[in-house]
């Protein structure tokens, strides 16, 4: 047996060191040490000898496989190094060919988020940049959202370890901010990013964009509220929308309102984006809380305001027809070159 086990390390040796592909390598390799290889086969033989031979031929048989082994990698070894030399010597790059051009644009959340700026910079409103993370003051109580309120499990959190602070559920808890930091009469517009814990499908993500806005001045009522909003998604759109308001319910406002504007593509008559109602359900506005005042130490019969909060990636969608609100956060290229 120690005979037949020499010539086939000899052979198997040869035949290693003239193959040229791994694949080539593998498939040897199978053929002699695989569960049925030849040499697997060989040393199934080894029960019949007397148990003096076994051990020799045995231990004569583990050695080899160790040789071959190593045969095989240092194989390996060489065609892969084979390989990187044909590349290096094979492949060049033209430096002096041109580029294809690419022109450099925004986002489409940032382009829309530019034009509702811009507008509200019209409008006199001063631009606030939101925080992402905050205090969980600020984010519910300092808004009406005491502890056992049941609206804070509509805004599933995430909570920082340590210290109490939060992500952001939503640019209201700026409000506080901005209420601390300045004295009326105050417009202002708070663009920014909010966290929620949520599944995410084509109408939820985990992270989104909100504007928040904030007027605080005398004799402001609900029909500012309506005609700054009109003015805002009519530039959007280039083109004149209406409003209606409808009651909702948000812990901050009292009244509380939902927006809806009429459809700017079918002009109200019903298509597939207003889902053939006419209308789009767009934000949650409303006249400040009385104890959110409270809170702010400021006087209501002296002052009055307003309050609103939507959805940008709403508004972007909506403008361009995206379907699902997954593409935002996807930097696959071909959603992103259509802007
Ligand atoms: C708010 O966040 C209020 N702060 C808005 C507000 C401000 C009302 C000022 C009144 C005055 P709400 O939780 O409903 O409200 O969220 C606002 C918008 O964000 C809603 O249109 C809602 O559809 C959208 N939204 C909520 N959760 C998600 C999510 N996981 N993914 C995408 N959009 C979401």
């Amino acid at each position: 047996m120690i005979q037949q086990l020499i010539l086939l390390e000899k052979e198997a040796i040869e035949h290693i060191n003239s193959i040229t592909t791994e694949e080539m390598l593998t498939l040897f390799k199978n053929d002699l040490l695989g569960k049925t290889g030849k040499l697997t086969v060989i040393l199934k033989g080894l029960k019949d000898l007397n148990p003096e031979e076994k051990q020799t031929v045995g231990k004569f048989a583990n050695t080899l496989r160790d040789t071959i082994n190593l045969v095989f990698e240092k194989q390996k070894e060489t065609i892969k190094q084979r390989w990187i030399e044909e590349k290096l010597a094979n492949t060049w790059i033209d430096v002096t060919l041109p580029i294809e051009e690419t022109i450099p644009h925004l986002h489409p959340i940032t382009q829309v988020r530019m034009d509702v700026e811009d507008t509200f910079r019209r409008m006199g409103y001063e631009i606030y940049e939101s925080r992402e993370i905050t205090t969980e003051y600020n984010n519910f109580d300092a808004v009406n959202v005491p502890k056992t309120h049941p609206a804070r499990d509509m805004q599933d959190t995430f909570w920082l370890e340590g210290n109490g602070n939060v992500l952001s559920t939503q640019t209201s808890s700026m409000q506080n901010f901005i209420l601390k930091n300045n004295t009326p009469p105050i417009r202002a517009i708070i663009p920014g990013r909010v966290f929620r814990n949520e599944d995410v499908d084509a109408t939820h993500e985990n992270t989104f964009y909100q504007v928040e806005g904030i007027v605080i001045d005398k004799n402001i009522g609900m029909d500012h509220l309506k005609f700054t909003i009109r003015t805002m998604l009519s530039d959007i759109f280039w083109k004149e929308v209406t409003i209606r308001m409808r009651p909702g319910y948000f812990p901050f406002v009292e009244p509380g309102v939902e927006i809806d504007f009429s459809c700017p593509f079918c002009s109200g008559n019903g298509c597939k984006i207003c889902k053939k109602t006419g209308w789009i359900e767009f934000m949650g506005a409303g006249l400040i809380h009385p104890n959110v005042l409270k809170e702010w130490g400021l006087n209501p019969d002296e002052y009055s305001w307003f309050a609103f909060g939507f959805w940008l990636n709403r508004l972007v969608m909506i403008k361009y027809g995206i379907p699902d609100m997954r593409y935002f956060q996807n930097p696959d290229i071909r959603f992103l070159k259509q802007f």
